[in-house]
């Protein structure tokens, strides 16, 4: 059988053997470009970005905001960077930012809401990692002069470490409404905001509508090699462009990623959905192995955690007996471990995924 990387005319033998070998489902960032991005990264237009100048990344933060249907967007190196900015943008120092407990901006951005905005979260349990308003509403701060207040709410389209689950559209409209009532700014971090928009059935404008601001990343399931953008208003991405700069982001010549971004973003959407059937396809496959925990029907996307405490191995050993037999994943914590699948895997890589599991739970 023809594997991926020849199907998509890449010289697999000399450039990248680990693909044959590995399934690795460890994120969906370790996708690698295909042959076209690479194409387009050699042919780039380029010119100065700090001068905006580049025209290849002014095409990709043009088409990001008409796909977004806002006012402007920029283009930053990472989902951290635009996180962050946004969460500068809109917040002042001693504020607080809420958000739900395993939320990305809290767990996995080095503190940086505290060492660059100067702010703490505030950050809420939710089922699924989904929030409703009636949990926001109970968080934020009234409006008392000694008591630290709340600057932002931030939610996470899908959320990752819940397993890729999806906001239902009125939920996220709800919350938004009811923030902008209280004279809160709502931030997306959308890093795979085109999953969720795969899995609802409908754009990202329309799911993403009522927000102040969104990230969204190139780099995970879209399949480019770096780059992520935030969009919103003028007057936004005018002060985000601004603290890009004061964070080292200012990339100059970046028209040679912002190529590979562009074919992410118009052509990548369109196969998120084969994605999410594998994950659903591996999702039920461990449903019915011995010890492993998971509800298979809740795997929406792209994504999926499952407990493995009934193997009586931790998510350590279990992913060091996976590495041999060539299989990669990532525990959460001791007892959860997280698949992540993307353009690199296919089916046959998802079966044997499923078989190394069971090649382990005969084995212990
Ligand atoms: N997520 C990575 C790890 O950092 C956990 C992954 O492998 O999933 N928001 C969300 C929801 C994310 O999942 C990530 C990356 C980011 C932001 C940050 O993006 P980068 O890695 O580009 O800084």
């Amino acid at each position: 059988m023809k594997s991926r990387a020849a199907s998509r005319g890449v010289a697999e033998k000399s450039e990248e053997p680990r693909r044959v070998a590995t399934v690795d489902l460890r994120s969906d960032t370790v996708t690698r470009p295909t042959a076209e991005m690479r194409r387009a990264m050699a042919e780039a237009e380029v010119g100065d970005d700090v001068y905006g100048e580049d025209p290849t990344i002014n095409r990709l933060e043009q088409l990001a905001a008409e796909v977004f249907g806002r006012e402007a967007a920029l283009f930053v190196p990472s989902g951290t960077m635009g996180n962050q900015i946004a969460i500068k943008v809109h917040t002042r120092p001693g504020q607080e930012v809420i958000c739900e407990e395993r939320a990305h901006i809290f767990n996995y951005e080095m503190a940086t809401l505290a060492a660059f905005s100067g702010c703490i979260a505030r950050p809420i349990p939710a089922a699924d990692g989904i929030l409703s308003w009636a949990e926001v509403k109970k968080r934020v701060r009234p409006k008392i002069y000694y008591i630290s207040q709340t600057g932002l709410v931030s939610l996470e389209n899908t959320h990752n470490m819940a397993g890729g689950t999806v906001y239902p559209t009125e939920v996220a409209n709800e919350i938004c409404d009811a923030a902008h009532d209280a004279g809160l700014p709502v931030h997306l971090d959308g890093a795979r905001v085109f999953n969720a928009a795969a899995a609802l059935g409908k754009p990202v404008a329309e799911i993403t509508r009522k927000f102040d601001s969104v990230m969204f990343c190139l780099s995970k399931g879209l399949g480019a090699p770096v780059g992520s953008l935030v969009v919103g208003s003028r007057g936004f991405i005018e002060q985000a462009r601004a603290y890009r700069k004061a964070l080292g982001g200012g990339m100059r010549q970046a028209g040679v990623l912002a190529a590979a971004g562009l074919i992410a973003l118009e052509k990548m959407p369109a196969r998120l959905r084969d994605d999410h059937a594998n994950a659903r396809f591996l999702a039920e496959g461990l449903a019915e192995i011995r010890g492993i925990r998971l509800d298979a029907s809740k795997v929406q996307t792209n994504i999926l955690v499952f407990d493995i405490s009934g193997t009586g191995l931790n998510s350590a050993e279990f992913s060091r007996r996976l590495a041999e037999r060539n299989v990669l994943a990532n525990g959460i914590d001791a007892q959860t471990m997280r698949l992540v699948t993307h353009m690199d895997v296919d089916r046959a890589g998802c079966e044997r995924a499923l078989a190394a599991v069971r090649g382990i739970r005969e084995n212990n």
